[in-house]
């Protein structure tokens, strides 16, 4: 396969699965995870205070996945640490990245990335994604019908045809870098471990079009906005 056919592949499909670490290395992160954040679900913004996540998110090999999508001058938007807890109700509805209430990222000048600390397959509450669902561009979302207790309030796209998803299980040290738009969520942890994952909004100048929280604080929860 030329480098221009999995250019091309990855521009249809709207994400890369790349390692980002050893195995070893990604499951002492998530040590540090587990050892510094005993019951949370989500930790918010970690990429400004925690090593675990500096380190992650600035993995050469995720920064030049990144770069390679949005150039070279990128920054975090955002960060946010998902600890699924072996059966604990936390499911993440269908939805796209680049927005919801209070922002738009510009999907040519943005890109995330979620990065596996643990092995993360289907039944610990893996990712699963709807292949090419980022060239419908943004869709109407809304305010989840059912909210999840562990996250509190998000948005969810409501028709989202499942028989086109795939799931992505990853090992600890894989990531996936994605489009903005592309549609993901994911089941509740069936597992016997704790599935540990990083999700990191990436930005070069001018990529957030639109940031309104209402604090002015990204990191506040969707249930407290
Ligand atoms: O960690 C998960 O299970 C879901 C994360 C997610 O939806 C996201 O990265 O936006």
């Amino acid at each position: 396969m030329t480098n221009e056919s999995v250019q091309v592949s990855e521009a249809a499909a709207g994400y890369r699965v790349i390692t980002w670490a050893d195995p070893e290395t990604a499951r002492d992160l998530a040590q540090q995870v587990l050892d510094g954040h005993g019951g949370l679900d989500i930790i918010r913004a970690p990429h400004l205070t925690e090593r675990w996540a500096v380190r992650a998110a600035n993995a050469d090999r995720v920064t030049a996945a990144v770069r390679e999508r949005i150039g070279d001058r990128v920054t975090i938007e955002h960060s946010f640490g998902m600890v699924k807890w072996p059966g604990r109700l936390f499911r993440v509805p269908w939805h796209q990245d680049g927005i919801d209430e209070h922002l738009v990222l510009d999907p040519a000048r943005s890109v995330c990335a979620w990065l596996a600390l643990t092995d993360a397959p289907v039944e610990a509450g893996g990712l699963h994604v709807v292949p090419g669902s980022h060239l419908r561009g943004y869709v109407p979302h809304a305010p989840e019908v059912e909210p999840d207790p562990a996250r509190g309030h998000a948005v969810a796209i409501p028709d989202v045809d499942e028989s086109r998803a795939v799931a992505l299980p990853l090992t600890a040290g894989q990531a996936v870098v994605f489009d903005v738009r592309l549609f993901h969520g994911s089941p509740s942890n069936t597992a016997t471990f704790p599935r540990i994952g990083l999700n990191v909004r990436y930005v070069a100048p001018g990529g957030i079009l639109r940031r309104d929280y209402p604090s002015s604080d990204p990191t506040r929860r969707r249930s407290d906005r």
